[in-house]
């Protein structure tokens, strides 16, 4: 048997390691632990965008984070980008991922899926009936999605009609709907990394002119109305944010980061949300000013505040001791080590990933990682 669940984790044999494994109450979800597996795309879903059997077992073996947060899962048929990643829009989906939470729950963890429409970031060959991708705007990104042909350029997207708006945010709301159903504790919404919502922060992507673009007033409408529409359907304190200030990935920039996000904060603050997740550093080298920016912005949060990037158990430990963080998402290393909290709690080795595996493919790379009991035993 596998570490899993709450009940088996050691003491820390570090004392500046405790902070990590002090209870925390993140809005309505009361977590055990302060290290939270981030999301992570591993495109290993059936086509029509049912998890596969495989994730159960993935899932199940990562019990004993303080928080699951699921791979990036699309909204709507349209709202996805690459290939084998799976959904939350369907009666299958809620079939497949209600296997999932119900394994997560017998190992004593809890769970929430990140709500995801990639917008502009997709190409035809994945969207229904050959479309266009939708963006605020008409502005392709320099940038790359992986097909059944494999790396393809990403098409050029259509500026969505006031409509389309209306549908995708009716799409959030039964996305979270759909997440209740199938057992979740929660949800996250994926405003980060270049995607759908990010993209109508960016004054770069958004250059609308009715009222979801213009001024960043007008660019926060959307996602305004997404967490309204997802908080309809599950409680503010179950509903956590994803945001990415300064990040630069999938072709994002926009012209007053500090402005453009300050205000994103804004409006996420006083809803009573679950937390607010920043993904802070794709690698270690981001600039002191960057930091210094993204450090404002978290004190500008209202809740309790997940960083996420290249951190290792003793950074996490002293961000949250300094009260810069409340917990700390952690996405390669919860890949390579199912028992994360254990292994950080015992001081032990922690397998190294393998990032050939990280996207596609079956079990190798996936649910074969070891957990420390699995090792001794063999
Ligand atoms: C890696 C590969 C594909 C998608 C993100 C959902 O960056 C993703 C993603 C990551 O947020």
């Amino acid at each position: 048997m596998s570490m899993t669940g709450t009940t088996s984790l050691p003491e820390p044999r570090q004392a500046e390691l405790k902070p990590l494994f002090e209870p925390l109450k993140a809005g309505d979800i009361e977590v055990p632990n302060r290290i939270f597996m981030a999301p992570l795309t591993r495109n290993r879903a059936h086509e029509d965008g049912t998890p596969s059997e495989l994730a159960i077992d993935y899932y199940r073996q990562r019990a004993s984070a303080g928080l699951i947060i699921t791979e990036a899962s699309q909204i709507s048929a349209m709202g996805k980008g690459y290939l084998d990643t799976p959904g939350i829009h369907e009666n299958s989906h809620v079939e497949g991922w209600k296997k999932i939470t119900e394994a997560v729950h017998e190992a004593g963890g809890r769970i929430a899926i990140q709500l995801w429409h990639v917008g502009r970031i997709s190409h035809t060959s994945l969207l229904p009936g050959g479309a266009s991708p939708l963006a605020p705007s008409v502005v392709r990104a320099k940038t790359q999605t992986f097909t059944k042909n494999g790396f393809e350029d990403v098409s050029e997207p259509q500026a969505m009609s006031l409509d389309q708006i209306r549908q995708t945010i009716d799409d959030y709301a039964r996305a979270a709907r759909l997440a209740v159903k199938a057992g979740f504790d929660g949800v996250e919404i994926h405003a980060a990394n270049g995607y759908l919502i990010d993209q109508f922060l960016s004054d770069a992507t958004n250059q609308r002119d009715d009222e979801y673009g213009g001024a960043i007033e007008h660019r926060i409408r959307f996602l305004r109305e997404v967490t309204d529409a997802v908080t309809s359907e599950i409680a503010p304190g179950r509903t956590g944010v994803r945001l990415s200030p300064y990040g630069q990935a999938n072709d994002m920039s926009a012209s007053d980061q500090q402005g453009t996000y300050g205000v994103a904060v804004d409006v996420l603050n006083g809803r009573g949300l679950s937390y607010l997740h920043f993904v802070e550093r794709f690698s270690r080298d981001i600039p002191e000013d960057v930091m210094a920016g993204l450090a404002t912005l978290a004190e500008r949060w209202d809740g309790v505040f997940v960083p996420n990037g290249s951190f290792n158990a003793a950074e996490a430990a002293e961000w949250i001791a300094a009260g810069k963080a409340d917990a700390v998402a952690f996405g390669k290393l919860f890949i390579s080590n199912p028992d994360l909290p254990a292994r950080f709690a015992l001081g032990a080795e922690l397998n190294e990933w393998d990032q050939s595996t990280f996207y596609g493919g079956g079990a190798e790379g996936y649910t074969d990682y070891p957990a420390l009991g699995d090792q001794l035993t063999a």
